[in-house]
């Protein structure tokens, strides 16, 4: 019974004694930051030891930190990628090392063969109820709008894209008028907005934001300010992420709406490595975190007309009004 209970402590400890090398993107966003802050303290409950490393946006540092992580024999690496193709060598080195991944946030156009899964949100859909909601503040009248792009090539920006044309698809008062990427970042979210607002006559052409994250609206909403308009009244802003600057923004009555999504991947990431490391149980190709917990629409209208409010606690917390 001792050498049964003794092998039993050992075997859990093994178990807990997981190295997992974390690949993130960088920190563009308040989301990112929450992302990461999330991951750590995960980490640290579940008594697995993280090696990280922060790409700072660069393809190249996340394949050069994913060869150091399978060099250092680490028993799995998550990795969250900044673009979506490029991957298939460096996955298939991490395979040969029997070195599972798991990949946060964004997708791969690789086979999903050369991972174990992938926890993310349905980007599609985050987009498609951000246009959703213009069609519905639009009313039928006229509204030329301008999109802020997240980082060109990475699954958020495509699959946001699509989905916000999914959205005002049938919509014929709503025309997409300039779309760009600000990479994710409030300063490259000022910037291409400044020069928007200068092609569409001072912004007075303007109706309406979309930004592919809340970040690249905040810095939007400097550069309206800056050219003497109000944010949220002259010109509509809505965003994905839901991060507390953008429910200020919101509660100053100078954005209208945020899609909220979880930055909590790694909860369900670290529950399917722990059940594969433990006795090689296969999860599922993916984990689309499901519709309750993301993306749950934090849709507020700051300028509140109809006086209606509804989406999450949080809302409640800002004194929403
Ligand atoms: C979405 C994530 C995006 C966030 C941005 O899952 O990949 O990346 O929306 C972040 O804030 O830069």
């Amino acid at each position: 019974l001792l050498a049964t209970t003794a092998f039993l402590a050992f075997g859990a400890s093994a178990a807990l004694a997981q190295t997992v090398g974390f690949s993130q993107i960088g920190s563009e966003s308040g989301w990112r930051a929450a992302e990461t802050t999330l991951t750590k303290q995960q980490a640290e409950e579940r008594g697995i030891t993280l090696k990280f490393s922060d790409a700072q946006q660069k393809q190249e540092n996340q394949i050069a930190a994913i060869r150091s992580f399978i060099a250092q024999g680490v028993d799995a690496i998550l990795l969250a990628p900044v673009v979506a193709t490029g991957w298939d060598s460096v996955l298939e080195e991490a395979r040969d090392a029997e070195i599972p991944v798991v990949l946060l946030d964004r997708r791969v156009d690789s086979d999903d063969s050369l991972y174990l899964t992938a926890v993310g949100s349905d980007l599609v859909h985050e987009g498609e109820v951000a246009g959703k909601w213009l069609v519905d503040q639009a009313a039928g009248e006229e509204c030329r709008v301008v999109e802020l792009q997240g980082t060109t090539g990475s699954s958020p920006a495509i699959d946001r894209k699509t989905g916000f044309e999914k959205g005002i698809a049938g919509a014929d008062n709503i025309e997409i008028v300039r779309s760009q990427t600000g990479d994710f970042t409030r300063a490259q979210g000022k910037e291409v907005m400044e020069s928007f607002l200068q092609a569409e006559n001072g912004g007075k052409d303007i109706c309406a934001l979309y930004a592919h994250n809340d970040d690249m609206a905040v810095g939007a909403i400097q550069a309206i300010k800056e050219a003497g308009l109000k944010p949220g009244e002259d010109i509509l802003i809505v965003s994905i992420d839901a991060v507390p600057d953008i429910f200020q923004a919101m509660s100053a009555g100078e954005a209208n709406a945020t899609v909220e999504l979880t930055p909590n991947m790694a909860g369900p990431a670290f529950d399917a490595l722990e059940a594969y490391l433990a006795d090689g149980t296969e999860p599922r190709s993916s984990f689309r975190l499901n519709p309750s917990s993301i993306p749950r629409q934090t849709i507020r209208r700051a300028n509140m007309s109809a006086g209606k409010i509804w989406g999450t606690e949080r809302d409640l917390m800002t004194g929403g009004g």
